[in-house]
């Protein structure tokens, strides 16, 4: 069991003021982990109160000595590496195998992307008579999701301390144990005291807390849009800045010239990694009328044959689901796409047969969807995969881009200048062409309803900085 009911606040672990405490279950049999502290309003006072503190130093520390610290919190991060993949696998339900890579290792990234971006960063640009310097933003407050536990806080951390701005994370309440082993590495790796703080809690204290504090001076949220929406409208009340990082229903366009094999693996592994809970998750598949059977033939035989199962057996593919909730949500839209008329040709609702001691859901395909139908307008957050056809690729870009998000989406096939053209089609801030590696170093965030800001590379350590103009005589 593991019972970590301390915060994390100026550098040590201290005890919570109020005694609730809350259990972290695994979503892979159901059974309680270990329990954290429901934390107070006066918890996250103390933290808030000990990042304002620190940032008096630690916004005047040089580049070099935060690209120092940097790399050391990544040389610590690697020597943590086992418990991490370890946690994430218990807390989340995600495979072992994908809780090293890309889990484990999108963190790790940050860290180190970051101290490269400071390498030759412009903390002062010059026009006509005036130097226009980019200084650290102040106390940030971060709010971090489930679905990706050191990924989510990793990015925001590490832009952050980059920038010279000091934090207070709450990091979801399902996941919790990652964030707080990585405030056992920045303690091991030295970051000064107050710099980082972690107090654990509920959203709707905790988070709404950090939204309206008068002492923190940004919010960086990712999660839903509904929590969006609520951070946006407290953080007006002290005109706070925002970025938002939320949902999307990101398009996958399979062109015509396509390899269908290649375009089947890729289909399935932007759809169903971490059991479809991605927020970059390829969310409605747009075919051509013209290889449809065949893409979906192949399709439905390569869904059978990914295992499914306990996450802590190396070959999984596809775990359970993070919570209770979020298993009835995705039973609720599949039974939805059923009503209003897609034809289920795999899966369905309940669990996979053998899976019912946790949150396993069954992965599913629907074909005949239109456009106008709620799976293929609505976030799952699940193993689903609505397939709708076009004949030209006019109507493919206008189905891709028939959503209220603009996160990311995806092409394939094998003309690169019409896979280029289609890209820049697609009204998203992260197009992903085949089968293209990460880059950390370009920026990761959405249009429209998708949120506010970017993160990653040198486009996340921006939102730590304000702009100040010095105009000399
Ligand atoms: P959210 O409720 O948005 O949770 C995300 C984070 O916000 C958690 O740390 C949560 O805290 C916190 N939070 C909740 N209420 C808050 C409030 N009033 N003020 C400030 N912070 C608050 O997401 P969820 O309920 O876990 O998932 C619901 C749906 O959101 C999913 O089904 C999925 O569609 C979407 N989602 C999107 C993403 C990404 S990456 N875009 C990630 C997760 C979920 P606690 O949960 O600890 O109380």
């Amino acid at each position: 069991m593991l019972n970590r009911t301390q915060h994390f606040i100026n550098g040590e672990w201290i005890d919570s003021t109020g005694t609730e405490t809350i259990e972290v279950i695994n979503p892979a049999n159901k059974k309680t982990i270990g329990k954290i502290s429901n934390g107070t309003i006066q918890d996250l006072n103390r933290a808030v109160s000990a990042a304002r503190n620190a940032f008096l130093s630690f916004s005047q520390t040089t580049r070099e000595e935060r690209i120092i610290l940097l790399n050391k919190i990544a040389d610590e991060f690697e020597k943590r590496k086992k418990d991490i993949v370890d946690t994430i696998t218990l807390e989340l339900g995600s495979p072992i195998a994908h809780s090293e890579t890309p889990q484990y290792s999108m963190a790790l990234a940050h860290y180190r992307q970051a101290a490269k971006e400071l390498e030759d960063f412009e903390f002062v640009e010059y026009k006509n008579h005036t130097a226009i310097y980019k200084e650290p933003i102040g106390v940030s407050g971060l709010i971090t999701p489930w679905n990706f536990p050191a990924n989510q806080a990793s990015t925001k951390i590490a832009s952050a301390i980059a920038a010279g701005s000091t934090v207070v994370l709450k990091p979801a309440q399902l996941t919790p144990f990652t964030a707080m082993i990585i405030a056992d590495i920045f303690k091991s790796a030295g970051v000064p005291d107050g710099v980082f703080n972690l107090v654990n809690g509920s959203g709707r204290v905790i988070g709404d807390g950090i939204s309206s504090h008068s002492d923190i001076d940004y919010v960086s949220f990712t999660g839903s849009g509904n929590v969006g929406k609520n951070i946006s409208e407290n953080a007006a009340k002290t005109i706070k800045k925002v970025s938002l990082e939320l949902g999307g229903k990101s398009p996958l366009i399979v062109l015509e010239d396509c390899d269908i094999k290649k375009a089947v693996d890729i289909t399935l592994s932007k759809s169903l990694f971490n059991s479809g809970q991605v927020c970059t998750a390829a969310a409605k598949i747009i075919v051509p009328e013209s290889i449809h059977d065949e893409f979906t033939k192949v399709l439905e035989e390569e869904i059978s044959k990914l295992p499914i199962g306990n996450p802590q057996n190396k070959d999984t593919f596809i775990g359970p689901l993070v919570s209770e909730k979020q298993y009835n949500q995705v039973q609720e839209y599949i039974d939805t796409g059923i009503k209003e008329g897609a034809h289920l040709i795999i899966g369905g609702k309940g669990h996979p047969e053998g899976l019912e001691e946790g949150f396993y859901a069954r992965p599913t395909i629907f074909t005949n969807v239109n456009k106008n139908m709620t799976i293929a307008k609505e976030e799952i957050f699940g193993p689903v995969i609505p397939i709708l056809t076009y004949k030209d690729i006019g109507e493919a870009i206008e189905i891709a881009n028939d959503t209220i998000y603009g996160l990311a989406g995806y092409v394939v096939g094998s003309d690169n200048n019409l896979t280029q053209k289609v890209a820049s089609s697609i009204r998203a801030g992260r197009i992903t062409i085949n089968n293209a590696s990460e880059d950390y170093s370009a920026p990761f965030g959405g249009y429209k309803q998708s949120g506010v800001g970017r993160e990653w590379g040198k486009y996340g350590i921006e939102e730590y900085l304000e702009l100040k103009a010095v105009l000399t005589e």
